[in-house]
């Protein structure tokens, strides 16, 4: 029988590829060199230091999956996920920051981009020159993108986009703007447009007061009359399809990245219940401390497992959208409950910024409910499990 190691109970080191693993480690050592030393000031201050996305492109992190003519470095899913959870680490914050940028910005213009569109903008979105925001959720449809208002109408040499966008991640320091609207032209399909700052018409002001992700700034997309020409179109998707083809994708990576968060957490909470004597002992050695240590660690390994098995369907383009769903759904709730009980076993210094774990916490409320809230995946799962269909 092997030895077991609560740090990787399930060996998950010795399921991956080399490349994998030196692309891994070289991400946690990134994120702890480079992000950790300045996430409690900036999620204190809401601050958000555009360098972190040079930074990231230089270590090659920005649209891992995206091949290497492209900027890319032509990598895994696995390998994708796998940063993200390095990075999902030290914050969703700045996780999102890396996804959105690889999965929802160079993703579309790789996978529905012309060839022009390709070479202008994804070498500079590698590396961290461009920075990039998606737009699909608007004041009055979320869960619901389908019913989204932006309306594009042909112009003689392009399009005229009017419309809001509402909860954009990166937006108000955002160089590409993705952004999906409804066109005349296309018979009112959901089409999607490639923006760049400074378009007339077009403006990205900062959601303020936001008490979760507050190292990731977030933004409205305002389009007043904003006149693009024709070579924004993204050519080669149509309908719905187009935005959720990038989602799959994101949400996938999230699967990885909140149990990066879970993992800080659950680590941060077994030193502490080692450290913390009460009763005259370890509070690491009462039963209920271990059976929440125990729980943790159960739901981390299993999620983990997860999403290598996504993963790797992915990496075989074999993957259903609603296993996405499942691991998307499974692993940011048990984050959050993981980050919530490890607040909990912090006792009072739980909620001091010093430990980390009330950020976590906060952070994985947005992440629960982002990319599909967590009901919205039940919904999907349900509707796949009975063959009806329950949203309305
Ligand atoms: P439905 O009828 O189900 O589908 C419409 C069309 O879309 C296709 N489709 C998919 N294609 C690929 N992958 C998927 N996962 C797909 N899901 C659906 C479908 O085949 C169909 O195609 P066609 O050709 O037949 O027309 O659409 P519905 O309107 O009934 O949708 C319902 C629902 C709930 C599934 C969907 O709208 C949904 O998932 N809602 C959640 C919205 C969401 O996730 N928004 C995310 C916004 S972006 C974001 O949050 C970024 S945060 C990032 C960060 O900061 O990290
Ligand atoms: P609603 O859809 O109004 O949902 C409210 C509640 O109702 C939820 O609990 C939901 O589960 C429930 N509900 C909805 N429909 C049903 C139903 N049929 N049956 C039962 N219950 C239902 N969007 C982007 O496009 N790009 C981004 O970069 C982006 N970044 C984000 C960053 C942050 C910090 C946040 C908070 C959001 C971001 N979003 C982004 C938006 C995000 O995707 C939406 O908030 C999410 O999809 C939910 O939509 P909503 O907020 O309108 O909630």
């Amino acid at each position: 029988l092997g030895r077991f190691d609560w740090s990787d109970p399930f060996r998950l080191a010795t399921q991956l590829s080399e490349d994998e693993r030196m692309l891994a480690e070289a991400a946690a050592n990134f994120a702890a060199s480079r992000l950790a030393p300045a996430v409690t000031d900036a999620a204190r201050e809401e601050r958000v230091d555009p360098s972190v996305f040079t930074a990231m492109g230089e270590m090659g992190l920005l649209g891992v999956t995206i091949p290497e003519d492209y900027g890319g470095i032509g990598g895994s899913y696995v390998a994708y996920g796998l940063v993200a959870r390095e990075i999902e680490r030290i914050d969703s914050g700045y996780r999102s920051m890396m996804s959105v940028q690889s999965s929802l910005v160079m993703y579309p213009i790789y996978a529905y981009g012309s060839q022009e569109q390709r070479r202008r903008y994804l070498p500079k979105l590698a590396s961290g020159e461009f920075i990039g925001c998606f737009g699909l959720t608007e004041p009055d449809a979320g869960s619901d993108p389908g019913s989204m208002k932006t309306l594009a109408r042909k112009t003689d040499g392009g399009y005229l986009l009017n419309g809001s966008k509402m909860w954009i991640s990166n937006a108000p320091i955002a160089d590409v703007f993705v952004v999906w609207a409804k066109s005349e032209a296309h018979g009112g399909k959901i089409r999607g447009f490639v923006l760049d700052k400074g378009t007339k018409g077009l403006s990205a002001p900062k959601i303020g007061g936001k008490l979760s992700l507050r190292a990731s700034v977030t933004g409205e997309i305002v389009l007043a009359d904003c006149e693009v020409s024709e070579d924004a179109l993204l050519p080669n998707v149509e309908g719905l399809k187009g935005p959720f083809g990038c989602l799959n994708r994101a949400r996938y990576g999230i699967s990885w990245g909140v149990m990066g968060a879970a993992e800080a957490c659950f680590q941060a909470a077994r030193q502490y219940g080692l450290d913390r004597k009460q009763f005259g002992r370890p509070l690491a050695q009462t039963q209920l401390f271990q059976k929440k240590l125990a729980d943790m660690e159960t739901e981390i390994a299993l999620g983990l497992q997860a999403s290598l098995r996504v993963g790797r369907l992915m990496d075989e383009a074999n993957a259903a959208p609603e296993m996405i769903s499942l691991v998307k759904r499974n692993n940011c709730g048990k984050a959050l409950d993981i980050a919530r009980m490890a607040r909990d076993m912090h006792g009072g210094n739980g909620i001091s910024e010093e430990f980390g774990v009330m950020r976590h916490m906060v952070n994985l409320e947005t992440v629960n409910t982002y990319e599909g809230t967590h009901d919205v995946h039940a919904l999907i799962l349900g509707r796949a499990i009975t063959g009806l269909q329950a949203f309305f």
